[in-house]
């Protein structure tokens, strides 16, 4: 409807352009991605592909992906060789190089997989076509060479092919389109708007040109015709600049997407022949941050909360497209983000484009990450590529912040190496050079860097940007929750004048984990609630933070990442496969407050195990004053939630209970319907498998068998359990197991395991993994691989029920190390008891899981 209003009213301010329209050689583009041909450079088959396209879907299988040359070909007929025309190919993004021919002839070079470059193909295009472009994802001039991410390759963005009239805007100015919108003034009364234009001449003779700007409202009244006459010499390309004042200006702000549509035009001042055309939205919004009192916009101060985001989604890796960019916006929107960090490098034009669209204010930033490296040529293209990605998104009115580094001292040599006074200046250097070009290219946004947990970054004047993001996370890698309220603290004591922002803080979880006592890095649903539960309240109620991007809008892919889902980073809000985590429904409770929000929190734990007597927390998160449970149809009572949410502990039947919240925003009737399965214990006697997570406080449901692990206990007589040891856990992964998180956790130098059963004949089966040959983990870990010692090429004698079954024994014979081994052993209980006994020859003996059936 709104559309349609909007279309009329711009129809009709055309109206006197339509006789005008008919004499046009306007610019065409249409997308070349279909009908490719691929190989890698390691095989000789060509492949039909299209592109958006990755090659490195291996990145879900394997950590090794493949890094190296991959060809892309493409062969089209033109009806006809265009007369009095130019010709360009542009290519959105290529990952991390690319070289291209065209009909066998060199037309250029392009380093940076995260933006677009574009080629005038005019002097080699034909009628049959050929093009030809080689990418390559493993240079190590261009960024990223270390991060927590996969350096996906491939053509994995748009190939458009466009045409021209001989005059035209510039198109070869780092993949810009060569129109620069500026807002350099805004307030209530007034804005001021700057437009730049590029206009090239390839024709052969000078031109009189006139360069159009059709400002239209946002209710697509026009507002404003701007003319300019510029004579252009043949094969030059001129800059001109107009400036013009907005009245009354309709703000830009992320809870009213105002925006403004300029429509600019070329021409031939004589035959009124439009030459060339290009739209743009632009917004008006001031903003500033400040150490004391945070972030302001338009006015007004102003909580920026926010995601990062990283763009793969499986099963197609970053290949994705349009609508799927567009997507995650309004997801993000939908949670009640007023901000995004576009991490950790520049994204698809429809995402940036939806966050004007859709009123998300932005950072974006180039991958410079983890260390400098001493590399020729690295500075230079991390120059062309922040550049590039100035001048692709300057017009973006939802861009506050330019950012270029990211924890870039994580695996520098710290200061107490020899290596460290050189590789120091090198990244100060480096930061001065990027700091000055970003200014230079835009003087209206801020500069931003994102530090990890060391003052260092201060000390050796990182803090050169205007904003220092922090990337904290107390209570995951390091330390307890509470450190990152007194970092922040300790921070602003220091340096009250510094704005800051929480540019990470997160922590992983899998669905399959559960506990009732969450710890750091047991990856339990419940861990990462208690995390964000702690930090949020924090950085809304202090002044001084300008806002959060919480760590990560997604779980996405690492191919190098191990810990419970290996190859996956599991800190997302939601799954890789963008279904919301419960945790996503905390952030919505606190962030929207123009939408009652009520959501009972066991989506991602639906089903448990346990007695119908004994009490299960049920959580909701939720905004609302009061909620009632309905369980059944039965009332549980009413709860006044603190901080969004609120647990209660519930009695459940076995098998499926139907639960329902409910409460009232102002007079408006809210609820949220689940259903819930309890499951009983295993009863022996009946057949079930008691299956027991050894060595952990997590329940662990397997996703293939749906069978749960119980989490460990000490022996009491009467039931089962440890007898002595200690409970250990791992980050590496385990291999030949779909269930890993089950052999990373373990308890050793247990002198038993004991269940107190009827007699008969039994199933036992014993899990276990040996780990002490811990694969390197990456540097965000920080160390935090293994809890405590590894265990070893342990070797030891395992007697159940009195029978020896296995004799100086070890998980790692063969070199079988970080493997799962699950040996099954049929014995007779004749004593009501199965007990397992351990005996050590060598190390520690070790066992991370046991099941029990009787036959
Ligand atoms: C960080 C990095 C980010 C990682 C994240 C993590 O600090 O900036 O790239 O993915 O930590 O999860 O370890
Ligand atoms: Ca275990």
């Amino acid at each position: 409807m709104k559309i349609m209003t909007r279309l009329k009213t711009k129809l009709s301010a055309l109206l006197p352009f339509i006789g005008l329209l008919c004499a046009q050689a306007q610019r065409d583009m249409k997308t070349i991605n279909d009908g490719w041909f691929f190989r890698k450079a390691s095989t000789e088959n060509w492949q039909p592909v299209n592109v958006p396209h990755t090659y490195n879907l291996d990145a879900y299988s394997q950590r090794n992906y493949y890094m190296g040359k991959a060809f892309y070909q493409k062969s089209f007929v033109l009806p006809e060789v265009p007369q009095g025309k130019r010709c360009f190919l542009k290519i959105d993004a290529a990952s991390k190089a690319a070289d291209l021919t065209l009909n066998g002839q060199k037309i250029g070079s392009h380093a940076g997989g995260y933006s677009a470059f574009t080629f005038d193909i005019t002097p080699y295009i034909q009628k049959n076509n050929t093009i030809e472009i080689t990418v390559d994802n493993s240079r190590k001039d261009i960024t990223p060479i270390s991060a927590d991410f996969t350096f996906w390759g491939g053509i994995y963005r748009d190939v458009w092919l466009i045409t021209t009239s001989e005059q035209h805007f510039n198109l070869l100015n780092h993949g810009s389109d060569g129109i620069f919108i500026s807002t350099p003034h805004v307030d209530e009364k007034e804005a001021t708007i700057e437009i730049r234009s590029e206009i090239t001449n390839d024709a052969t003779e000078k031109a009189t040109l006139e360069v159009i700007h059709q400002i239209y409202d946002p209710q697509g009244k026009l507002q404003q015709t701007l003319k300019q006459l510029l004579s252009v010499k043949a094969g030059e390309t001129q800059t001109v600049r107009k400036t013009s004042a907005i009245e009354q200006p309709q703000l830009w702000s992320p809870e009213s997407p105002r925006l403004y549509e300029i429509v600019t035009t070329l021409r031939n001042p004589k035959t009124g022949m439009e030459l060339d055309r290009s739209t743009h939205k632009t917004g008006f919004r001031w903003f500033s941050f400040d150490g004391e009192k945070g972030f302001n916009l338009n006015g007004k101060p102003y909580k920026l909360r926010g995601v990062n985001r990283h763009q793969d989604q499986a099963p197609v890796g970053v290949a994705l497209d349009d609508e799927a960019h567009r997507r995650d916006i309004r997801l993000i929107k939908e949670m009640g983000c007023n901000f995004i960090r576009i991490a950790h490098y520049p994204q698809d034009d429809a995402l940036v484009e939806a966050c004007d669209e859709m009123g998300l204010l932005a950072w974006e930033e180039i991958p410079i990450i983890n260390i400098v490296p001493d590399t020729p040529g690295y500075d230079d293209n991390c120059e062309t590529n922040l550049t590039e990605m100035i001048r692709q998104h300057y017009n973006h009115p939802s861009i506050i912040a330019w950012g270029y580094m990211n924890e870039i001292l994580l695996t520098a040599p710290g200061p107490d190496r020899p290596e460290w006074p050189a590789c120091r200046e090198r990244t100060v250097k480096l930061a001065q050079r990027l700091e000055k070009i970003l200014k230079q290219e835009d003087p209206y946004r801020a500069s931003v860097m994102a530090f990890n947990m060391t003052n260092l970054y201060n000390e050796i004047g990182l803090d050169l940007v205007d904003v220092s993001g922090w990337n904290l996370y107390h209570g995951w890698y390091v330390g307890q929750l509470n450190d990152f309220n007194r970092w922040m603290e300790n921070q602003h004591a220091r340096y009250p004048k510094r704005p800051t922002i929480i540019s990470e803080w997160g922590a992983g979880s899998d669905r399959r984990l559960h506990s009732r006592h969450p710890k750091a890095f047991d990856f339990s649903i419940e861990y990462q609630q208690t995390y964000v539960e702690h930090y949020l309240p924090f950085i809304e109620g202090t002044e001084y933070i300008s806002g959060c991007t919480y760590w990560n809008f997604i779980d996405f892919n690492v191919a190098a990442r191990q810990e419970s889902m290996p190859r996956v980073n599991n800190k997302g809000l939601f799954y890789n496969d963008r279904t919301p985590k419960d945790v996503s429904y905390y952030f919505k409770a606190m962030w929207r407050k123009d939408t009652p929000v009520l959501h009972i929190a066991s989506r991602d734990w639906p089903v448990r195990t346990g007695d119908k007597n004994e009490k299960h927390p049920v959580k909701i998160y939720t905004n609302l004053d009061e909620v009632e449970l309905i369980i059944n149809g039965k009332s549980i009572g009413k709860q006044r939630p603190a901080n969004c949410h609120t647990v209660f502990n519930v009695t459940l039947p076995y098998g499926i209970s139907t639960l329902k919240a409910q409460g009232d925003k102002n007079g408006q009737m809210v609820e949220d319907v689940m259903v819930l399965r309890l499951n009983a214990m295993p009863d022996l006697a009946k057949g079930d498998e008691l299956a027991i997570n050894v060595g952990s406080d997590c329940t662990f449901t397997s996703d293939v068998s749906g069978l749960t692990w119980l989490p460990d206990q000490p022996y009491s007589k009467g039931s089962w359990g440890y007898i002595e040891g200690k409970a250990r856990s791992t980050t590496s992964e385990i291999e030949n197991t779909t269930d890993g998180p089950l052999y990373q956790t373990w308890r050793e130098n247990l002198r038993a395991y004991q269940i107190d059963a009827p007699s008969g004949t039994y199933e036992v089966e014993l899990l276990m993994a040996d780990v002490s040959r811990s694969r390197p983990q990456l540097a965000n870990l920080l160390g935090r691989g293994h809890d405590g010692q590894a265990i070893a090429d342990s070797r030891f004698n395992i007697t159940i029920c009195g029978r020896r079954v296995e004799t100086d024994f070890s998980p790692a014979d063969g070199g079988h190390y970080r493997q799962a081994s699950r040996r099954r052993y049929i014995i007779q209980n004749k004593e009501n008891k199965i007990d397992v006994l351990f005996e050590t020859l060598k190390g520690k003996c070790h066992l991370a899981g046991i099941k029990i059936r009787k036959l």
